[in-house]
């Protein structure tokens, strides 16, 4: 029997490290062949799905219910979806669990490296200007994150690599029984 698809889906704040992993777990996924491994990443699906969408409360929704939508989709037929937004409401999270778990299986990653952290090495300069006030609604900042309560894994990236993490992802699919 065919193993059935899955969707992985990684939440964090900005600069947390996400993208990052993502794209390595992505690697791992294909080396290992098999089925095939869609990267929905934030910055790519804010660029061609969701690029006339801001970042309010609706429009956050709305993007990843998009997102939700499209692994959803990638899930039914037995492939690997990994997505990577901010994704900062709990509920909106929930949303797209169920949705995917009709299909396949949900494997919600917290990525949780701390606003601290993030905001320290703010790689694009984008927590200074939310701090400036020349960015409105910034997640962490001026706008919320839920933290999730109860992820199939959370990461602790401070002091380890992005292979490790990647790995502690494979792990976990293993695990559940996914690869
Ligand atoms: C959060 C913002 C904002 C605001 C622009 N709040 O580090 P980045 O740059 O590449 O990741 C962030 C990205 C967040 O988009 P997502 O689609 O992941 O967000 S959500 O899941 O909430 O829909 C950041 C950039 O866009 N960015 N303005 N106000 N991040």
């Amino acid at each position: 029997r065919a193993q059935q698809g899955f969707t992985v889906f990684f939440t964090g704040f900005s600069g947390s490290g996400k993208s990052t992993i993502a794209n390595a777990l992505m690697v791992k996924l294909m080396e290992m062949g098999g089925r095939p491994v869609t990267l929905l990443d934030g910055d790519i699906v804010r660029k061609n799905l969701s690029s006339e969408l801001g970042f309010s409360k609706e429009h956050r929704d709305l993007n990843i219910r998009r997102i939700g939508y499209v692994a959803s989709e990638i899930t039914k037929n037995g492939g690997i979806a990994i997505c990577a937004p901010i994704a900062p409401y709990a509920a909106t999270r929930r949303t797209v669990r169920e949705e995917i778990e009709g299909f396949g299986a949900f494997v919600e990653v917290h990525v949780a490296t701390s606003l601290e952290e993030c905001e320290r090495r703010d790689r694009k300069g984008l927590y200074r200007l939310a701090r400036e006030g020349k960015i409105k609604e910034f997640t962490g900042i001026s706008d919320p994150y839920d933290a999730p309560e109860s992820p199939e894994l959370r990461l602790e990236t401070e002091g380890t690599d992005v292979d490790f993490c990647a790995q502690q992802v494979l792990l976990k699919l293993e695990s559940m029984g996914l690869i």
